[in-house]
């Protein structure tokens, strides 16, 4: 078992037992000129993500534990996109409009695939979800049973969006989940801040919270 440093109590996991869950680090939410600036955020907020989470993903590899990634975004034809999620708000652009990554949150196109600096390794899972949480309509599931994992790490984008919505359902299937704070990122600087209060909340109400650096420690003091 190896314990990490985390809120609100030391988060303790078997590593083989354990999944790094990357959630959604896609150009069309990272990149300067994609999507998500073209609704008017400020990108850095989810960009200082990528340097830690890249460091975890080189130990955590060299560990050899499982490493599982995820992408929101929908067929060409848009069938599996509701109406309701194309029709949200009123963006400059919408779902599947052409950007100026390709077609947006669209699979197969440029912006829709993950930043090359956390590019997933051969024969990590990648796996493509309609919704904002990993559960709804993929396999995550099978997966994690066939794999036998009970414990999730939790990182990516975005905070109070993609990342929570999967806690929150990871936290009902009866996964154990440690939520790095420096490798999930919200727009808003806010949301970040609560959206991590509320899971450690109430004696972790949902998860445990720390930083990668926490858990590079912890893997360092294993091997
Ligand atoms: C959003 C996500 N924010 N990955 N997606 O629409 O959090």
């Amino acid at each position: 078992m190896t314990t990490v440093e985390a809120r609100p109590a030391p988060f303790t996991f078997e590593p083989a037992s354990t999944a790094l869950l990357v959630i959604d680090m896609q150009r069309d939410f990272l990149l300067p000129g994609g999507f998500g600036e073209t609704l008017g955020n400020d990108v850095s907020h989810l960009r200082r993500t990528i340097a830690p989470l890249a460091a975890l993903l080189a130990e955590w590899r060299a560990a050899g534990l499982t490493v599982i990634h995820t992408r929101e975004g929908h067929l060409p034809d848009l069938s599996d996109c509701p109406p309701a999620k194309l029709a949200r708000g009123a963006p400059s652009m919408r779902i599947g409009d052409e950007g100026p990554l390709g077609r947006i949150l669209v699979r197969g196109e440029y912006g829709h695939d993950i930043v090359d600096e956390l590019a997933p390794a051969p024969g990590e899972p990648v796996i493509d979800k309609p919704g904002k949480g990993a559960f709804y309509a993929t396999e995550l599931g099978a997966l994690l049973d066939e794999r036998k994992v009970t414990s999730l790490v939790v990182t990516g984008v975005t905070t109070e969006v993609c990342v929570h919505t999967t806690v929150r359902e990871a936290n009902d299937r009866g996964y154990e989940c440690l939520v790095l704070a420096d490798c999930v990122g919200s727009y808003f600087p806010e949301f970040q801040r609560v959206g991590l209060d509320m899971i450690a909340a109430q004696g972790g109400i949902f998860g445990w919270v720390a930083d990668s650096t926490d858990v590079l420690r912890a893997l360092q003091e294993e091997s």
